[in-house]
């Protein structure tokens, strides 16, 4: 056959990358070629331009993704049942090592709980949630909730939450935004969504300079629903049930989805769900 005549076909070059891939040696693959018709020296050199490419390829993935940052974290190493935060004692409900998710419970009192609804409850308005292309805020159709921002340190009560989450999870309150709060009627629900924001979008940048990406996110329960309403990671098939005063805490060291941290609130089936929400940033958040 005609060096002329051979054309590396798509199909080969799969065949190429799935040989090498799977540990054959390359003398095996150009034997195999020849065998199956193929010129010695147009099998050396699609071997060899195929595989270049397919380096090429990775390398430039690799490139793509962004660098992972540190992340807050609470201090787990020797698996203590009780995390000592101020005066309150905060159960260490189940852990997960990646992505990184913490289950905790008693995180804020029955009180706090009730408190912080009663706080937030005036100021509801229809959630929204950052739009990336502008940087600015849009009314959301994955969110059916009602919310409202508090900023960082208003009163005594959120300060004193904040400074056990900043205490809790070793990152400093100035690191935080401002607590969101959440109310999700029956039927509401939030899609599955990531809490970093997505470099690829132009509105990102505006975003990001009030305190680089968001690292990690704790949701606190301040009511329990009669049902539904769990916070669910679809890629690791957990669903965090709501309990009043409980939490989970979760961090992503790179905006990315590997990160596997994508998350969604499932639908309040009956009564209402309350949550207050702390994000927090690589840096000081302005
Ligand atoms: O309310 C929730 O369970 C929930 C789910 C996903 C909250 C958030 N995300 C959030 O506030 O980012
Ligand atoms: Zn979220």
């Amino acid at each position: 056959m005609k060096a002329a005549s051979q054309t590396i076909t798509e199909e080969l070059r799969r065949w190429i990358v799935a040989q090498a891939e799977a540990g054959c040696r390359p003398e095996d693959i150009v034997a195999a070629m020849v065998k199956s018709g193929w010129e010695e020296e147009t099998a050396v050199e699609a071997l060899e331009r195929t595989l270049r490419e397919r380096l090429d390829a990775v390398a430039a993935a690799r490139v793509a993704l962004p660098p992972a940052v540190a992340v807050p974290e609470p201090a787990l190493d020797g698996a203590p049942a009780l995390l000592r935060v101020g005066a309150r004692e905060v159960k260490v409900l189940a852990t997960l090592r990646n992505p990184r998710v913490v289950v905790l419970g008693g995180l804020l009192s029955d009180e706090e709980c009730d408190a912080l609804i009663e706080l937030a409850r005036p100021r509801l308005a229809r959630s929204e949630t950052v739009d990336n292309s502008t940087g600015g805020s849009e009314v959301n159709a994955a969110r059916t909730s009602d919310g409202m921002f508090f900023a960082r340190g208003e009163g005594a009560l959120i300060g004193a939450i904040e400074q056990r989450i900043a205490e809790l999870v070793n990152w400093p309150v100035e690191r935080g935004e401002g607590l969101q709060v959440l109310r999700y009627r029956p039927g509401a629900e939030y899609l599955p969504h990531h809490d970093y924001f997505d470099p690829a979008h132009p509105g990102t940048a505006a975003v990001l300079r009030r305190g680089g990406q968001r690292v990690a996110t704790v949701v606190m329960y301040l009511n329990t629903p009669k049902a539904g309403g769990a916070t669910t990671f679809p890629e690791i098939s957990l669903e965090v049930a709501p309990v009043k005063g409980n939490a989970v805490f979760f961090s992503y060291e790179r905006p990315h989805p590997l990160t596997r941290t994508l998350h969604g609130g499932a639908p309040v089936v009956e009564g209402e769900k309350w949550v207050a929400t702390k994000w927090m940033r690589e840096g000081v958040f302005t």
